[in-house]
């Protein structure tokens, strides 16, 4: 190693007497500038957050949870957990043509929403954060009142990946 000890020390020496204390505080400087500029604008790849909250929606922070309000009739795998959001499929499926619809209150505001539960196809199991909550459901002769079923019938592909829960809008009251 005595050999790189040398070449370092001359190569020291060498810059020592060449460059002056105030070039290289200007250049050390200018990196920093340039970094501090530069590194927030790299492309970062941001597509998955993207599809979690897009623009001028924030993000829930509890939607990836089973006692999430909008949950409150959803039989499924949360997309959420699965590469989607809470109202977005993940790449590569698509939402089903047909849904069941739920009514939930948001603790929030104390209000009633219908909630569509559509089924992203096109893609096996996604096999995590399973819940099961059935408000509102009834057996399967009532088949429009019964969420256990694959809303993926209708689409191309039935295979079933995960379910959304989507925001129809706020429910009549009952008269
Ligand atoms: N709607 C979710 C689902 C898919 C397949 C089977 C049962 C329930």
């Amino acid at each position: 190693m005595k050999w790189f000890d040398a070449f370092f020390e001359r190569t020291s020496r060498r810059a020592a007497q060449q460059v002056s204390r105030r070039s290289s505080l200007v250049g050390i400087g200018r990196l920093l500038v340039g970094a501090a500029l530069t590194l927030p604008v790299l492309p970062f790849d941001r597509v998955a957050r993207a599809a979690d909250a897009p623009p001028g929606k924030k993000k829930e922070p509890d939607d990836g949870q089973c006692d999430y309000w909008r949950y409150c009739a959803l039989d499924g795998f949360l997309c959420s957990c699965c590469g989607g959001s809470v109202s977005t499929c993940p790449p590569g499926t698509e939402a089903s043509k047909v849904a069941w619809i739920g009514t939930c209150r948001n603790p929030k505001d104390g209000k009633d929403y219908l909630i569509s539960y559509n089924d992203c196809c096109g893609k096996n199991s996604c096999g995590r954060c399973l819940c099961n909550f059935n408000l509102g459901e009834r057996p399967a002769y009532r088949m429009g009142l019964h969420n256990d079923i694959n809303w993926c019938m209708a689409n191309t592909s039935t295979m079933f990946h995960c379910t959304t829960a989507v925001l129809v809008g706020e429910a009549e009251k009952a008269s």
